[in-house]
């Protein structure tokens, strides 16, 4: 009988444990945007890009920006000069049969960094804003882009293989199979591919151009011609399609900036409401809600949706990613580059962003968006001794118990170890 009510009264006091509790977790972690000290630099406009990579040395995010190669671990910074200095507008991993590397367009021309060294391996005296690799009926080769051409770089000889004059950059590139094969896609701000119109947007048979599902057309670059900015083939579950995206306000006749290409049909996926809005690039990423299409580039509205430069489409809407990017100081913000990558601390989301200062300068930073937990001593659980750490360290700008990244100790991460007061980390 004793020992049944005191199993009984253990069972009441676990069962208000579970309710009331320490254990009872209703949040592990916050998602947060920050943005990461130790990159601002110089920059131009459509120079970046972010691929994540282990070249031998660990796993690292590289960052191809205005006048180096930068590398990304997790915790600091590393840069690496690319052909004395040259911008970097394009980068991807590829195998040319000797191993993966990091192929690299930069302002003059191709080049390789293999984890040790960096290699030139075709100069055309022009920018390069896109690589592929795509194999031709004369086998495989890297294909490249740049204002109004596309190069055919196999190893040994660079060729020209499309002339398409344009007045202003950038341009894209993407292998799809549209239902006849592999072929290859170029996006520019053209309206001729050697002779044969093509309205920003042509595959290629491996011999002749010709224009795709009708091309782009509406308000370009500032009253220039519109223009293909982004290419990029996502596969959402219904088989692959080739993502379109510009400086243009119709895609195939019809009202659009956004589209998907399936080989035979369009479905837009949006209009960019005000003028001078672009793509900068597409991906498929899990940021919240499960795997989706994200867009990012220069836009404050698709269509009837409100967003600012990066968004996740839900199947009917573009969203945005955490409540939105934080812009707390600078003007004139685009973001041209996103991906995930987990340096060992979980997955995260990063964006490079461009912005202006005023004066005319231009400024790349890189943001971050992911879970932090605010437990600095190691036991799990968010607390008073957490607090005291953060508290004796407030107002430093290296501080160790900084939490969201950005190396300051300040009201954003005291507001962060409020809102989790309690809980459990993961
Ligand atoms: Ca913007
Ligand atoms: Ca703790
Ligand atoms: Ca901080």
């Amino acid at each position: 009988m004793r020992e049944l009510k005191l199993s009984r009264l253990t069972l009441a006091a676990f069962a208000v444990l579970v309710l009331y509790g320490p254990i009872a977790t209703a949040q592990e972690c916050a998602s947060v945007w920050t943005s990461l000290r130790g990159r601002p630099n110089y920059s131009r406009n459509w120079y970046s890009t972010l691929v994540p990579w282990d070249d031998g040395s660990g796993p690292a995010l590289f960052i191809g920006g205005p006048n180096s190669l930068s590398r990304w671990n997790g915790t600091t910074w590393t840069q690496m000069s690319v052909g004395g200095g040259n911008p970097i507008h394009a980068a991807g991993l590829f195998d040319d049969g000797t191993g993966l590397a990091l192929y690299l367009g930069t302002e003059r021309g191709l080049y390789r960094w293999n984890g040790v060294s960096v290699t030139q391996l075709s100069y055309t005296g022009s920018s390069v804003f896109s690589i592929v690799r795509f194999t031709d009926a004369n086998g495989p080769a890297f294909f490249f882009s740049s204002f109004g051409e596309v190069y055919r770089y196999d190893g040994a000889t660079t060729t020209r293989i499309a002339y398409a004059p344009a007045r202003w950059g950038p341009s894209a590139l993407a292998v799809f199979d549209g239902g006849t094969g592999p072929a290859l896609y170029f996006g520019g701000a053209f309206t001729t591919v050697d002779g044969t119109t093509a309205r920003g947007l042509a595959e290629y048979d491996g011999t002749n151009w010709s224009e795709v599902g009708g091309g782009i057309g509406g308000v370009g670059y500032y009253g220039m011609e519109p223009g293909i900015t982004a290419l990029a083939v996502i596969d959402e579950g219904a088989g692959p399609r080739l993502f379109v995206g510009g400086w243009c306000t119709e895609i195939g006749g019809q009202p659009g900036s956004i589209a998907r290409w399936d080989g035979q049909n369009w479905e837009r996926l949006g209009v960019f409401v005000n003028q001078d809005k672009y793509v900068g690039g597409f991906r498929w990423l899990d940021t919240g809600g499960g795997p989706a299409v994200h867009v990012c580039g220069d836009f404050d509205a698709i269509s009837d949706d409100s967003v600012t430069d990066l968004a996740r489409w839900d199947g009917q809407h573009w969203r945005p990613v955490g409540g939105g990017i934080p812009y707390t100081n600078g003007a004139g913000n685009y973001i041209n580059a996103i991906e995930q990558f987990d340096a060992g601390d979980g997955l995260k989301f990063y964006a490079v962003r461009q912005f202006s200062s005023g004066g005319g300068t231009n400024f790349v930073s890189v943001m971050r968006y992911g879970c932090v937990c605010p437990d600095r001593d190691g036991d799990n659980l968010v607390g008073l001794s957490d607090l005291s750490l953060l508290l004796t360290q407030f107002g430093l700008s290296s501080g160790a118990d900084d939490i969201d990244g950005d190396a300051d100790v300040d009201m954003v991460d005291l507001a962060l170890l409020l809102s989790l007061f309690g809980e459990q980390c993961p």
